[in-house]
């Protein structure tokens, strides 16, 4: 269709932060993910120390592969379902499904019709102890107020145990409702935006964002958020936990 006017968008990439609203990414094929349409949301090359996937994947279609050695990886349906196998287990997950896999796992993730989010990174280990497998749904999470509020819901998906060096949280705002602080921390973010709407606040301005956008936060990205739409707004985030700073 010809373009007619300007063509505008919420995209932002920053040094340390980014919003990627989802009709800005071109889908590709990866050879590793039979019919399925792929969106690299994060990855080094804009400065986050992991990778962030949003893959859409047909039903029969999906990946068999070996994480590399020392990467591990969690997957999340967003909508749809999807089988992995992995370590002798198979996990049939619906939506809200998640999965962790251990560094080095060999999988085959076969879709029954799915849009996942897949986030892969180096496993930093501590002391002899490493993770298992984790999985489950997020629907049997219960979720915990955060700093004290009760209505600001937060749902932690990975044990909080040293052995893991990664956190998977679900965030839930009712209208109006926002994170207590501007927060500043050394560990990074990557989300995704579920449901509703809302202002985030990344480095010194607030923006608009809503469900299907990604944001990266970067070490030391000032961040808060203030939900503005008439139902909940719900983002998952991944952020790097349990780990001293490297020198
Ligand atoms: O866990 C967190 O750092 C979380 N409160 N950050 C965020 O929602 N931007
Ligand atoms: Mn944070």
């Amino acid at each position: 269709m010809p373009q007619k006017g300007l063509v505008t968008s919420r995209v932002v990439v920053e040094r340390n932060y980014a919003i990627l609203p989802p009709e800005g990414i071109p889908a590709f094929a990866l050879p590793e993910w039979s019919t399925s349409e792929v969106r690299i949301l994060a990855s080094p090359a804009m400065g986050a120390r992991f990778a962030q996937y949003l893959i859409d994947v047909e039903a029969g279609g999906g990946s068999e592969q070996t994480l590399a050695q020392g990467i591990e990886a969690f997957f999340y349906v967003i909508e749809g379902a999807a089988d992995i196998k992995a370590n002798g287990m198979t996990h049939a997950l619906k939506a809200g499904g998640f999965a962790f896999l251990k560094p080095g796992s060999k999988f085959a993730l076969t879709s029954k019709g799915a849009k996942l989010l897949w986030l892969k990174k180096r496993y930093q280990p501590f002391g002899e102890a490493r993770p298992d497998d984790v999985a489950g749904n997020e629907s049997a999470v219960k979720g915990e107020p955060f700093m004290g509020v009760n209505e600001l819901l937060l749902k932690t998906l990975l044990p909080i145990e040293p052995r893991f060096d990664m956190a998977m949280n679900i965030f839930t705002f009712p209208p109006g409702f926002s994170l207590p602080v501007t927060e500043t921390h050394v560990m990074e973010h990557g989300l995704y935006m579920l449901e509703g709407q809302g202002v985030y606040y990344l480095g010194d301005r607030w923006r608009e964002v809503r469900a299907g956008d990604f944001i990266w936060m970067g070490p030391f990205c000032p961040q808060s958020f203030y939900a503005t739409s008439s139902s909940p707004a719900r983002y998952i985030y991944y952020k790097d936990v349990h780990r001293d700073v490297e020198l």
